[in-house]
């Protein structure tokens, strides 16, 4: 039951480990072909390797989706090497056997969990890949099919031992795990466009989900709760794996989700972001050069409020971070990873939860937002407008600076993320004052103005936090007062939607006291 691996068909999308194991073969003496992105970093690696086309006698066509769907492909494949009649046909049309396929698929997952386009996604569905999987696998008489790079060391290690052949053994457990692979690639296809079904026709099925975790109780320990995860698979607080710690509770669950999409706003190849969590509100978002110096600037704007709260990174815990952390009580860290040295930190507070994710949800992404109202439910689509992509109009005689231009932003991408109605006040990517969840959009800005106060109180500064900050309002103003409490308090340029029919009245208010002021013309309601 050996069978001897002459020649091999590779084909992988995930090329790690890829030249190792190519160059092992060959040293083997086994003749290697491949497709056209794996043919290039075979060749680019100095190895002798053939294209497939020279098998198919026919160039890779429509971007990819036919390369390998061919007769010379699959009847080498497929042949039963001891049936007459398949020998008969393999000469008769020059096809030429194949003992080794070595695939693996399109990255259709990662593309969906990195919230990737309708189209995206839909051009990740691997199809040739799969057929080839499952020929080889049902062809596992004469054929060995490795579908996951952790088995290239495996195969060469058995090659060794039986002279440059696999054993039916290896054959049927190497089919086995190729069926397996080709199952759950095809399921997360179908959740996948069970999902994005549901985002064009919200229906009870998009929030049906999966009971995922009895929680002990609800919001209050009175209300009886359970966690229910949908087939949304982009990082977040249902799909991240939990370190250490209890079981996070209902609030925890909620005000960890409310960080991590904040967190995510902020690109980490451009800035190192932290957000801290109190009642699903931010009570400080920084940018910084590192995740601590981030922290730092996070924690100042209301050290009070932040004490057990939740803390969410957009890049990788490291050491420095995690020790300043844990220097106040903080009940979640979520971060898409972390380093041995930041684990290691946490572990000493035993009650912290560590979450880590594997990566940041596309703040551009799709998804649903579902709420009950009595008798009912109410279903929108996600805030996935983000202010970069804003066309921000400026409508006072002063322009802001560069400096404000970019703190500006910074507010009104955290204004987003803050319930309404929502006053953001923000100094050198940092905010200094945040008001949120109040009736009237005055109020909350007297909140920040005076939270702003409190913050440069408690770091021992004489001047308000708020002095030469600027502000982000989630909506318009509908009158100048909020406004006018704004350049009271020290704020020098305004961002804000914009479209009230006072515009002229609030707009000439700006005027007065000498703020810049830009409409953004997209507003973050968030209840
Ligand atoms: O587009 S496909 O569905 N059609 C094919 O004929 C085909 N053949 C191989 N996808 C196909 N593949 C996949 O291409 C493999 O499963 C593998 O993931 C990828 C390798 O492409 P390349 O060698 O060009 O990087």
């Amino acid at each position: 039951n050996r069978k001897v691996v002459t020649r091999a068909l590779l084909s992988v999308s995930d090329k790690s480990g890829l030249i190792g194991f190519a160059s092992a073969l060959a040293q083997r003496g086994v003749e290697l072909i491949s497709t056209g992105g794996t043919h290039k970093a075979l060749v680019d690696a100095g190895l002798a390797a053939r294209d497939v086309s020279e098998l198919t006698q026919f160039p890779e066509m429509m971007d990819g989706r036919v390369k390998t769907l061919h007769p010379a492909v699959h009847g080498g494949v497929l042949a039963v090497r001891a049936n007459p009649e398949h020998q008969a046909a393999m000469l008769a049309h020059g096809i030429v056997p194949i003992d080794l396929v070595v695939v693996n698929l399109y990255p259709f997952e990662a593309t969906v969990a990195r919230g990737g386009s309708f189209d995206d996604c839909i051009e990740n569905i691997d199809i040739g890949g799969p057929a080839m999987i499952r020929a080889a696998a049902k062809n596992h008489g004469d054929v060995a099919v490795v579908v996951d790079p952790e088995d290239y060391a495996t195969v060469l290690a058995e090659l060794d031992v039986n002279e440059g052949s696999t054993t039916l053994g290896l054959r049927r457990k190497l089919a086995q795990k190729a069926y397996g692979r080709t199952a759950a690639y095809d399921a997360a296809v179908s959740n996948w466009f069970a999902a994005a079904e549901d985002i064009e026709t919200p229906t009870f099925r998009a929030i049906g989900g999966k009971r995922g975790l009895d929680l002990r109780y609800g919001e209050n320990p009175h209300q009886t709760a359970a966690f229910y995860a949908t087939a949304d698979v982009r990082p977040g607080v249902s799909t991240a794996r939990q370190l250490q710690g209890k079981q996070l509770s209902y609030n925890n669950i909620n005000d960890t989700d409310a960080a991590f999409e904040a967190v995510a706003e902020f690109d980490p190849a451009q800035t190192a972001a932290v957000v801290i969590v109190k009642h699903a509100n931010p009570c400080g978002v920084a940018e910084g050069a590192t995740l601590a110096e981030a922290y730092e600037k996070a924690l100042r704007c209301d050290p009070v409020s932040a004490f057990g709260g939740i803390v969410a990174l957009n890049r990788p815990l490291d050491e420095e971070a995690a020790r300043r952390i844990v220097g106040i009580f903080t009940e979640v860290i979520i971060a898409p990873e972390a380093s041995p040295e930041a684990i290691a930190i946490v572990a000493g507070k035993k009650n912290l939860r560590l979450l880590l994710t594997g990566g940041l949800p596309d703040p551009r992404g799709p998804g649903l937002s579902v709420r009950t109202v009595a008798g009912g439910f109410l279903v929108q689509g996600r805030d996935n407008v983000v202010v970069d992509d804003m066309d921000l109009r400026v409508v006072t005689r002063r322009a802001p600076t560069d400096a404000e231009l970019a703190d500006l932003r910074f507010a009104f991408r955290v204004a987003k993320h803050v319930k309404s109605n929502a006053i953001v006040y923000a100094r050198d990517g940092a905010t200094v004052g945040i008001g949120a969840g109040q009736m009237s959009r005055v109020d909350s800005s007297r909140i920040a103005a005076w939270k702003a106060e409190e913050a440069a109180a408690a770091a021992g500064v004489a001047e308000s936090f708020a002095k030469g900050s600027v502000v982000a309002s989630d909506a318009f103003f509908p009158f100048a007062d909020g406004l006018i409490a704004a350049a009271a308090a020290g704020a020098t340029a305004v961002i804000q939607p914009g479209g009230s029919i006072r515009d002229d009245e609030v707009i000439r208010a700006a005027d007065e006291a000498g703020l810049a002021m830009v409409f953004t013309g997209y507003r973050h309601f968030r209840h």
